[in-house]
């Protein structure tokens, strides 16, 4: 009988990223700037125009503007034209975002998001390891995060996470590219190798000097110099990602310390009814994500935002984790009551936030253990 090597099952992975993130979600937010160059800034407020640019529209883009550039710079690549420019607004992408990756979750096997605008998802079992599935998912998971929350992405769809990340940087924005297992080598041969997540400037130039601009190239050193020059660690990483080899699972990053929504109201208001409708809808949000990641929580805080974006807040603490969503709505309730009591600010955001979070597998083990122990 001749032994057989287990197989390890071929693997499809997504990377959804938004495009041009904060930005678009400007646009959402006032459509009449759509087709202008829009410019979102960080202000160091030293002197009017002192800062960097956060990120741009692709109208801007062509234009020569984009992240990290002075915001004067910018100014002045766009000095003839009607362009927008504006303010971060942190927590409103953090809305937008937090909502769009509940999307995204929906739609793997397994997610991991790895920033305010991407993720990873492994959609092997649900595609059954097709990829004109995949791409056909692909698809939905565009039309789901543009029906619902008006916001376009790209796509990368690859054999792991190393290529899915290069892949969906390729065709932008909008864009969906397929990368089957077969199409890797010359998929990234020809890419500078500055595509390749970990080489900066200071490793390009390293290379360069090794005679190596592409991937392909990179390919084709030896392993055994790499690890000469970048020690094994690193070297090996090199050798393995210029051939497209990445191992690393898509997982959820370690759990949580609390999990929130906030949301921005019609209008400014101190109605009861009102805040909760809103206060409400993000129970029944936060209560959905914890019941995917299997956790229970403990402590229960409201946020009231108000005009002045000064930031007020209550919070309980039961002596129990629970995972109820009725115990979350009337905590959440008894807290709003209580500031709008004890206050007279009105709110123009509204949050909430459950802390203190375990896993609800350890909260079994714990009983069984106490209970076990407690017998003898
Ligand atoms: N960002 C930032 N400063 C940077 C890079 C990014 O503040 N130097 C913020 C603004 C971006 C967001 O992070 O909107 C997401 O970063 P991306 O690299 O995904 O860039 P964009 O989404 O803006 O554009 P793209 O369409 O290229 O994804
Ligand atoms: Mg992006
Ligand atoms: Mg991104």
């Amino acid at each position: 009988m001749c032994e057989v090597a287990p197989i390890l099952q071929a693997r499809i992975v997504m990377l959804v990223d938004l495009d041009y993130f904060y930005a678009q979600c400007e646009e959402r937010r006032n459509p009449s700037i759509k087709g202008k160059p829009v410019v979102v800034c960080v202000y160091s407020g030293r002197t009017e125009d002192s800062g960097a640019v956060s990120t741009a529209n692709y109208v801007a883009r062509k234009y020569g503007v984009k992240s990290g550039i002075p915001i004067s710079l910018a100014k002045q690549k766009l000095k003839d034209v009607d362009a927008v420019f504006l303010p971060v607004d942190k927590e409103f992408y953090r809305e937008v975002s937090d909502k769009i990756m509940e999307i995204l979750r929906s739609h793997g096997d397994s997610f991991e998001q790895v920033g305010i605008d991407e993720a990873y998802l492994d959609v092997t079992q649900r595609t059954k390891g097709n990829h004109q599935e995949a791409e056909k998912l692909a698809e939905t998971i565009k039309d789901d995060v543009l029906t619902r929350q008006q916001l376009t992405c790209s796509i990368g769809v690859g054999p792991n996470k190393l290529v899915a990340k290069i892949a969906a940087d390729i065709q932008k924005p909008d864009g969906l590219t397929l990368v089957r297992p077969e199409e890797v080598e010359s998929f990234l041969s020809p890419l500078p190798v500055r595509r390749l997540v970990g080489v900066g400037k200071k490793t390009e130039k390293k290379l360069e000097t090794l005679g190596v601009r592409t991937v392909g190239q990179l390919a084709r050193l030896d392993v055994q110099r790499l690890i000469e020059v970048f020690g094994r660690k690193l070297g090996t990483y090199f050798h393995n990602a210029s051939l497209g080899i990445d191992d690393e699972p898509v997982q959820e990053r370690s759990e949580p310390e609390s999990v929130s929504r906030i949301s921005t109201l019609k209008e400014d208001t101190r109605d009861l009814a009102v805040i909760l409708d809103e206060a409400y809808r993000l129970c029944d949000e936060v209560h959905s994500r914890l019941f995917q990641q299997g956790l229970v929580y403990r402590s229960v805080s409201i946020y009231v935002v108000a005009g002045d974006l000064s930031v007020h807040s209550r919070s309980k603490t039961f002596e129990n984790p629970t995972s109820d969503l009725e115990t979350f709505r009337k905590t959440v309730k008894e807290l709003y009551e209580k500031f709008l009591s004890e206050s007279d600010v009105e709110a123009r955001r509204v949050g909430v936030k459950v802390s203190n979070l375990t896993k609800k597998e350890e909260l079994q083990k714990q009983i069984t253990n106490f209970f076990g122990s407690s017998r003898h």
